[in-house]
């Protein structure tokens, strides 16, 4: 029998990455494991949602190339929020390219994502020269990578293997990678934060290959750590109560894990 540890406790390992660690403190202080996928195409309604959802949740991810009317104004703003609610901002950028194409993307071109997203991920189909491209450029600013070891879509090829070799390359490179996009649980190592998109309070799917987990099944049952939620909060009829139910479910599915 082995005891499982809590967020905070996992927060005090002498092996963790610092961002790692303030996540992990952010999410017990807030009692929350969810992270809101804001995929809106307009700034101000992000804006105003970030900001009324801030408060439940330990992670806000974007997809910035959506919005349709993206300034700098923008992230200076977003990360005024971050700060004001307390947590932490991802960019969903999924990187794919060579280790040069990738830092440029990643620092430069309009949106300069390492200058205000704590977190970004990665595919692994490169190879390890993808997340030492994004480290030049995050490690020194204290920011921190997801590698993508699975995907919650239909038909999705990163299984087996390719699951495996992403769990790799994380040991290899634990200065810059703090985790990993997965459906469920792919190391012991506490360290290491499980991030699990697809996931809403009916199992099903949208049609285009989404497939969805309740937040039960996947914190409890596949032991991962952060639910990631976008239309099941977007497209409820008051986002803030279905954020709210999110929050607590994760928390209380968590709790249970625990055995509190
Ligand atoms: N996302 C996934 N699955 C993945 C990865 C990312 O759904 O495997 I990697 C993103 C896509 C979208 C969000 O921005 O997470 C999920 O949105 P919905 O909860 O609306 O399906």
């Amino acid at each position: 029998q082995t005891t499982e540890l809590s967020y905070a406790e996992r927060a005090k390992l002498p092996n963790v990455h610092p961002l790692a660690a303030k996540l992990l403190n952010i999410m017990e202080e807030k009692s929350s494991n969810l992270c809101v996928s804001l995929d809106l195409t307009s700034s101000e309604e992000l804006l105003q949602l970030a900001d009324s959802l801030g408060p439940l949740v330990c992670i806000l991810k974007t997809h910035v190339d959506i919005l349709k009317d993206y300034t700098a104004d923008f992230t200076q703003k977003l990360q005024a929020l971050a700060e004001k609610h307390n947590f932490l901002i991802f960019e969903d950028r999924k990187f794919a390219d060579i280790g040069n194409t990738v830092k440029h993307q990643y620092d430069g071109g309009v949106y300069q994502i390492s200058s205000w997203s704590h977190i970004v991920n990665a595919h692994v189909v490169p190879g390890p020269g993808v997340v030492q491209g994004l480290g030049a450029i995050g490690k020194p600013l204290g920011r921190g990578c997801l590698l993508i070891a699975q995907m919650s879509s239909q038909g999705s090829l990163a299984t087996g293997e390719y699951t495996q070799a992403a769990l790799k390359m994380a040991e290899d490179h634990s200065d810059f990678v703090i985790g990993f996009i997965c459906g469920s649980k792919i190391t012991k190592r506490p360290e290491f934060i499980h991030m699990t998109p697809g996931v809403q309070m009916k199992a099903g799917g949208d049609g285009l290959g989404q497939q969805y987990t309740t937040p039960e099944e996947v914190l409890c049952n596949k032991g991962s750590d952060v639910i990631i939620v976008g239309r099941g909060i977007l497209e409820a009829p008051d986002r803030r109560t279905a954020a709210e139910l999110y929050r607590k479910c994760g928390w209380q599915a968590y709790t249970k894990r625990l055995g509190q």
